[in-house]
């Protein structure tokens, strides 16, 4: 498993010289890049709706082949607590009319299906986002929780960029690595530009490879591909002014990056630095399937994480309209 990697170098260290968007919006600011998402851009989102296509981003929780978690997570757990079977039990209640009904319970990690990362989720050298003190995080997230994310809900043009066709195979392979340069030139292939603002998909085929994959081959020696840090990369995130980063991976970077062995150097370069939010674990295939077909690479993306008070990330279920 990745975390079991040794880094040769502090990721504060590693990002010493790269740009930061703290202050940017406020010394009280938890929202971050999504202040890019002005109402001129919401309605350039809907600018791209062109024939009314509706596509949903999340995977389904409860899949028969199992739920993609980061390892040490464990899958939602569904419990019924009410159905038919306590009526014939005589244990449902009886309710004049005799309505009936069916209950359930949902166990699960707020990270543990498609979800919305707060910007407050991952950190280095003891400062989140913005520099707010870690210990804002002790018990439950008192500062860049998904709460605030989740009451501004995002909006927006999306594009969505499909590494793995542009690479001609149906999924990368694991610890697999691309840059914005690949996005940039998987996007002229595409015949689209990837825009200051866009929200930004990108397709690796990793997630929709999960549900046919032997599990235990899935989480050998833990390395998904994805993207990989450099500070070109960062200054291009940060000249772009990309508001929310959407992958079908579970971390939305290649896991150990592969030059300093640093895990996860993007979550604090992008997410804790930059502000950028991140939506992890979502369902691309079929979108990219249809882009592929129309050869409608943009549309509008909207999404709204669950309003968990304190959480560390909250499921959501995006919506694109093509
Ligand atoms: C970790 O928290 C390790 O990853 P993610 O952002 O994918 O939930």
């Amino acid at each position: 498993m990745a975390s079991t990697l040794r880094a040769e170098i502090p990721v504060t260290e590693l990002l010493k010289h790269d740009p930061k968007n703290w202050g940017r919006w406020g010394a009280d600011d938890e929202v971050g890049s999504l202040n890019f998402l002005t109402p001129a851009e919401v309605l350039r989102g809907v600018q791209a709706v062109k024939q009314g296509k509706t596509f949903t981003l999340q995977v389904m929780m409860g899949h028969p082949a199992g739920d993609p978690v980061w390892p040490g997570r464990a899958q939602p757990v569904r419990v019924n607590v009410m159905d038919k079977g306590h009526y014939l039990c005589g244990k449902g209640p009886v309710f004049p009319g005799h309505a009936e009904y069916a209950d359930d319970m949902l166990i699960m990690y707020l990270q543990g299906s498609t979800q919305y990362d707060a910007l407050g989720h991952v950190w280095c050298d003891d400062m989140l986002y913005n520099g707010y003190d870690a210990r804002t995080t002790a018990g439950k997230m008192t500062k860049a929780s998904v709460l605030p994310i989740a009451e501004r809900g995002i909006a927006g043009r999306g594009i969505l960029i499909d590494i793995a066709r542009h690479r001609d195979k149906p999924v990368l392979d694991r610890g697999e690595t691309f840059t914005h340069e690949d996005l940039l030139a998987a996007a002229a292939k595409q015949g689209v530009t990837i825009e200051k603002h866009d929200i930004l998909l990108i397709r690796t085929g990793w997630i929709g490879s999960f549900y046919t994959r032997d599990k235990t081959e899935f989480y050998r020696d833990f390395i998904e591909p994805g993207l990989t840090y450099s500070p070109e990369l960062v200054k291009w995130f940060h000249e772009m002014e990309i508001p929310n980063l959407v992958t079908d991976t579970i971390a939305n970077e290649v896991t150990a990056d592969p030059v300093s062995g640093v895990v996860l150097p993007l979550h604090n370069a992008l997410m804790r630095n930059l502000g950028v939010t991140f939506t992890e674990i979502a369902a691309l295939d079929a979108l990219a399937d249809d882009c592929a077909t129309d050869n409608q690479w943009t549309f509008l993306y909207t999404a709204a994480p669950l309003k968990v008070a304190g959480g560390t990330g909250a499921p959501v279920n995006p919506v694109v309209i093509k």
